[in-house]
């Protein structure tokens, strides 16, 4: 059986990672293929525990910089032992909500911790479950944030932990995001996700076919 692939959807909050990552899973279906949803930080029990600390402060109190860090990292390695790569090798496709590019691009760009440090980790943390593609949906930083007002207003809840930093931060989480893009234009493909939800997908669609479907 030939080893699955592994999709990744990265991108500043409110893109669009969930509903395009949910829209992509039943196009790959229809084709006949077995596909794993998951997303980080969680996935697991472990990872859903650790998503509680980084996001709500369950542990009763926000990790410092440094163990923000070394939750995602810890969260990532459960997901990729126990999720990823038993369904990559039994030739699943894995559709992930965020991977290792979030912490290069939030704990590195935006934290500003050196971004050398957090692929290094990275590495550790995934070993060779490296994405065959990772979908950017880059938003700018006022409209992803106003949908996600938008959605915490129709669910009566509040911003979590991360998604609360100034609108600086975001804007260097963005600006990491595109300059990951520019570093590994192998990997990355850029979706602008400014638009309507059907066309973001048509755009998805059309990457994902572009480089696993291709006649040739
Ligand atoms: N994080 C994560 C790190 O700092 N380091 C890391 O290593 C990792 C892994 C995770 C947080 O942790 C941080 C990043 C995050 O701050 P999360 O709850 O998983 O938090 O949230 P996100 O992954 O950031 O997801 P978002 O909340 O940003 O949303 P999505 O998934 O990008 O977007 P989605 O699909 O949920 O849509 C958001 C809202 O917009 C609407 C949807 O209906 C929804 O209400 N919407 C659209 N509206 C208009 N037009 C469109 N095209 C739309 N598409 C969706």
């Amino acid at each position: 059986m030939a080893r699955g692939r592994l999709i990744t959807f990265e991108g500043p909050e409110g893109g669009g990672k969930s509903t395009q990552a949910g829209m992509l899973i039943g196009r790959l279906e229809e084709r006949g293929l077995e596909v794993v949803y998951t997303r980080e930080p969680g996935g697991t029990k472990l990872g859903e525990a650790i998503r509680g600390i980084l996001q709500y402060n369950t542990a009763g109190e926000a990790p410092c910089a440094e163990s923000e860090v070394l939750l995602f990292e810890a969260s990532r390695a459960q997901l990729v032992r126990q999720v990823m790569l038993p369904a990559l090798e039994r030739g699943a496709w894995v559709v992930c909500d965020r991977f290792f590019d979030s912490t290069t691009a939030y704990q590195g760009f935006g934290r500003g911790f050196p971004v050398e440090m957090m692929e290094t980790l990275n590495q550790f943390a995934v070993g060779d479950a490296v994405p065959d593609l990772t979908i950017l949906l880059d938003i700018n930083v006022s409209l992803g944030m106003q949908r996600c007002a938008k959605r915490q207003a129709g669910h009566k809840q509040q911003y979590d932990r991360i998604e609360s930093e100034a609108l600086e931060f975001h804007e260097k989480v963005r600006q990491g995001y595109l300059e990951l893009a520019r570093r590994h234009p192998q990997r990355f493909r850029k979706v602008d996700g400014m638009r309507d939800v059907e066309a973001i997908a048509a755009d998805v669609w059309k990457v994902v076919s572009d480089v696993f479907f291709a006649e040739g």
